[in-house]
């Protein structure tokens, strides 16, 4: 999937093929019986209904992680590399499928067609054969103790996870918590966001076509404060990976400690500083700066939400980075030059829309956007604000929406600890021909991720994760594996020890 090849023609007609809940490789109505309708942003219209788990059907999932997950099951007698065939046969299968996956993905999210098939989809299958590779490579170590004993440790899986994941990038969140944690042995019971089942629901039935043993993978449609809730006050769940807003995060680390102290990994919020200096190439920090905060309509984490500028360079900065917004295509996600599609739904929309009133009020400037577009749908125009203080609302809130916070600066002095001033800390980046600059921001910022002339550079081989509020713990990368196993050190007398 080369970028520069045009994705195909997308398949996104089609009636969603999987609607109901995945337990034991099998497919199940809710409990309670009833649904739930997942709609199409570009539109506002209803796809189609689907199954609504809640707290009985989480019990019913984990029950089936639980007994696959028992000593002598089929998922943990298997040899690691069967594990690690299981995961590169499930990222073939998505691969095979891509069209059709990343069709669904635009059609369920609204994010272009173009994204969904030259990033998301990408980034399952890549996240899916990293992880692959590590099933047999995941070792403990022989430890030289004191006395006559052998001790050496296992890295054991977890056990049951639960994982909730968030509408924004649907299916890449997926993989992000599938590959390590099945890499590892552990198994899992998954909800999707209720704005976004469709594809989660389809990457469920590859893992029956691929192979795994019934159990090792349950998938949930259902909301936050029924089946989430459910998943992280469970007795029976080792370990909770969440990625979502701060708030539930909260929830989630006091639901563990108030129930069976399960592991938690947290992925949040993010208020990321960009920061322009004067010696940057401009038209390439105005690009930065674009694709930092539009990119996903910006819905991402890492956004870059406030961008401080060189008062140096301010005001040509504000002058082309506005001529850029004004030309960026917004529209239908399956046309194939459109660049930003729709918020994800009513909510976001009408949140981001709120920020955008409250900026004015607080007396940034609105440069450009600001407005709906069309009138069907949740479509805003890109938006900047310019003139905008540091302890604004909009430069101190996560507002999860094309808007553009940008922040004058004069001098080095300072600027590190007005970066800083904010509750989270997930990304950062910095745009300079000057390496000492950059390094000084690098090591300086309070953050998880710096980019030095880049920005949103993921990938499967290396960590992701918060600084303060921003979250716990890492995905991606050997890191991540931390998450998802336990390490049990076993001590052994032996009748004499030699070096
Ligand atoms: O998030 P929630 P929402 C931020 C962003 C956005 C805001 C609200 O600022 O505007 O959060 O979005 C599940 N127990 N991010 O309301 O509610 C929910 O069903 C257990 C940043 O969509 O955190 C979904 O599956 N689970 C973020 C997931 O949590 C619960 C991505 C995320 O939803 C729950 C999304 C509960 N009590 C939003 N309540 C990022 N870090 O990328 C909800 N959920």
């Amino acid at each position: 999937m080369a970028a520069n090849i045009p994705p195909p023609i997308p398949v996104w007609e089609q009636t969603p093929k999987y609607t109901q809940i995945f337990i034991n490789n099998e497919w199940h109505n809710s409990s309670s019986g009833k649904t739930f309708a997942t709609y199409n942003p570009a539109t506002g219209k209803k796809i189609c209904d689907v199954q609504e788990g809640d707290k009985a059907d989480v019990d019913k999932a984990v029950a089936a992680a639980k007994e696959a997950f028992k000593l002598g099951s089929p998922w943990r007698k298997m040899d690691a590399k069967e594990r690690g065939r299981l995961i590169y046969k499930l990222a073939d299968l998505v691969e095979r499928d891509a069209v059709y996956l990343a069709s669904l993905e635009s059609y369920d999210n609204g994010k272009p067609y173009t994204a969904s098939y030259l990033v998301d989809i990408p980034g399952v299958v890549s996240v899916l054969r990293y992880y692959a590779g590590w099933a047999d490579k995941i070792q403990g170590k022989t430890i030289p103790v004191s006395g006559k004993f052998f001790c050496y440790t296992r890295h054991e899986p977890v056990g049951v996870v639960g994982q909730i994941i968030p509408w924004n990038f649907p299916a890449m969140m997926l993989g992000w918590k599938w590959g390590p944690a099945l890499a590892c042995g552990n198994t899992i019971v998954m909800k999707l966001a209720e704005q976004t089942p469709l594809t989660g629901l389809y990457l469920a039935a590859l893992t029956k076509e691929a192979g795994f043993p019934p159990g090792v993978i349950n998938v949930i449609p259902g909301y936050g404060p029924t089946a989430g809730a459910a998943i992280s006050n469970h007795p029976d769940i080792n370990k909770v990976a969440f990625t979502g807003s701060t708030e539930v995060g909260k929830l989630i680390l006091k639901a563990s400690a108030e129930t069976n102290l399960k592991r938690v990994t947290l992925e949040l919020g993010g208020k990321s500083p960009l920061i322009i200096f004067s010696d940057a190439d401009l038209d390439h920090a105005i690009q930065t700066a674009h694709d930092g905060i539009f990119f996903n309509q910006g819905q991402c984490c890492t956004a870059a939400s406030r961008t401080f500028v060189a008062s140096e360079i301010y005001d040509e900065f504000i002058k082309r980075a506005k001529a850029k917004a004004e030309k960026r295509s917004v529209g239908n996600p399956f046309d194939l030059k459109t660049e930003q599609g729709p918020q994800i739904d009513d909510e976001q929309f009408k949140k981001i829309l709120s920020y955008i009133d409250i900026g004015q009020k607080e007396g940034a400037k609105l440069v450009c956007g600001g407005k709906t577009v069309g009138s069907e749908g949740y479509f805003i125009q890109p938006t900047i604000f310019a003139d905008v203080k540091e302890n604004m609302k909009i430069a101190q809130e996560e507002i999860f929406g094309p808007v553009m916070s940008v922040i004058k600066f004069d001098s080095m002095q300072d600027l590190v600890e007005k970066a800083n001033n904010t509750i989270y800390g997930l990304a950062a980046a910095v745009v300079t021909k000057d390496l000492d600059k950059a390094l000084y921001v690098a090591n300086h910022i309070r953050a998880g991720t710096v980019w030095v002339n880049t920005y949103n550079n993921a990938d499967p081989a290396a960590p992701f994760g918060g600084f303060k509020q921003s979250g716990l713990g890492r995905e991606l990368g050997e890191y991540g594996l931390e998450a998802y196993t336990e390490v049990k050190t076993v001590f052994i007398a032996v009748p004499e020890k030699n070096s």
